[in-house]
């Protein structure tokens, strides 16, 4: 709706100027500089870090055939997957850097180039994925959205990682102590660094493409992820225990190269916009989907399933918010203080 105002007002404008300005006037979007020049041959390499049966993979085989469908071809998706490109910090450089199109990394890594991501890395802070999608798509993920262009990112969206779990090759969890002295991957974030700290957890931030390897090694003992993540990079063959501790959401976020999204037209820009969307929608269903199948063929393996209680799940809540209090003046109290509120609101 606002960007719609934007565009109405920035047409009236031109209007206004006359024709002499009409080209610089053309843009089809508040984000980029669209030029008129139609749909051309282009080819544009999309990477992701997970498989290609991982509900990220099937959401980018659902971009590339919309993409390719509304453009009559003449758009081509490259796909690569399983990190063949990098990790997620890598391509994300990569974008900025003008050498890959597209990515969609989970947003916890970025904190590094935006720390306002650190935001949706509050352990506890969503129920449900309904609540994640109402703050994603409400001002406040758009906003975030719209900061990327300074970082030479254009955000068209955000998409489903999911909630995450604790597996690990030593115990069960099912009390906060019971995370006393594991060595466990984190992303590189420094909200899930700290926040492990605090359980008194040994947390070792590193790529994903490491962890197997590393489980397989012991070099660490356990990792988290959401369960689609656990069972498609098969963790459950080197992991004994899966706590379903569902401590922390993790979106996607769909990002374009800057520097690629100047060169498009609008009508190129307005393809692959709609096309994020559209894709992100099929996405965020299958993950959903795909959460609840995950666990049971996880439950058909040698892996040692446990639930948590709320009441378990409180404590650990308690026992991280000093993290969560000190990270909100980081990212800003404002920015932290809306999202509660549009919490509150959502969940009444
Ligand atoms: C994949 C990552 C990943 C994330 C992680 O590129 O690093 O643990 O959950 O699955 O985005």
């Amino acid at each position: 709706m606002k960007k719609r105002n934007v565009l109405r007002k920035m047409m009236a404008g031109c209007m206004a100027m006359g024709l002499l300005f009409l080209t610089a006037c053309s843009s089809g979007t508040t984000q980029g500089s669209g030029t008129d020049k139609g749909i051309q041959q282009r080819v544009i390499k999309a990477g992701i870090g997970l498989n290609e049966d991982h509900p990220e993979g099937q959401g980018l085989l659902k971009f590339k055939e919309i993409v390719e469908q509304k453009s009559g071809g003449k758009l081509k998706v490259q796909t690569y997957f399983s990190a063949t490109l990098g990790d997620d910090l890598k391509m994300t450089e990569a974008l900025q850097a003008g050498t890959q199109e597209i990515t969609i990394p989970s947003t916890s890594p970025l904190v590094g180039i935006m720390k306002e991501f650190g935001i949706f890395d509050f352990p506890f802070l969503f129920n449900t994925s309904e609540e994640a999608d109402a703050i994603l798509d409400g001002p406040i993920g758009q906003k975030l959205l719209e900061k990327l262009p300074e970082y030479g990112l254009i955000g068209l969206g955000y998409w489903e990682n999911g909630f995450r779990h604790v597996t690990n090759s030593k115990r069960a969890i099912e009390t906060a102590d019971d995370f006393k002295g594991l060595k466990l991957r984190t992303m590189q974030n420094e909200v899930h660094i700290d926040a492990f700290k605090e359980l008194g957890a040994n947390p070792t931030p590193m790529p994903f493409s490491e962890v197997f390897t590393a489980l397989e090694s012991h070099t660490i003992d356990g990792q988290e992820n959401p369960l689609a993540t656990i069972k498609s990079n098969k963790f459950y063959e080197v992991q004994k225990h899966l706590s379903l501790t569902k401590h922390v959401y993790t979106p996607f976020v769909f990002l374009v190269s800057k520097k690629f999204w100047d060169t498009l037209s609008s009508e190129e820009q307005k393809i692959l916009q709609e096309a994020a969307i559209e894709a992100g929608k099929y996405q965020r269903q299958l993950s959903r989907e795909e959460d609840q199948k995950a666990l049971d063929e996880l439950k058909k393996t040698g892996v040692k399933i446990n639930e948590i209680s709320d009441q378990e799940r409180q404590k650990m809540a308690e026992i991280i918010q000093p993290v969560v209090e000190t990270y909100a003046k980081k990212f800003g109290d404002d920015l932290v203080n809306e999202l509660y509120n549009e919490l509150d609101k959502i969940r009444q």
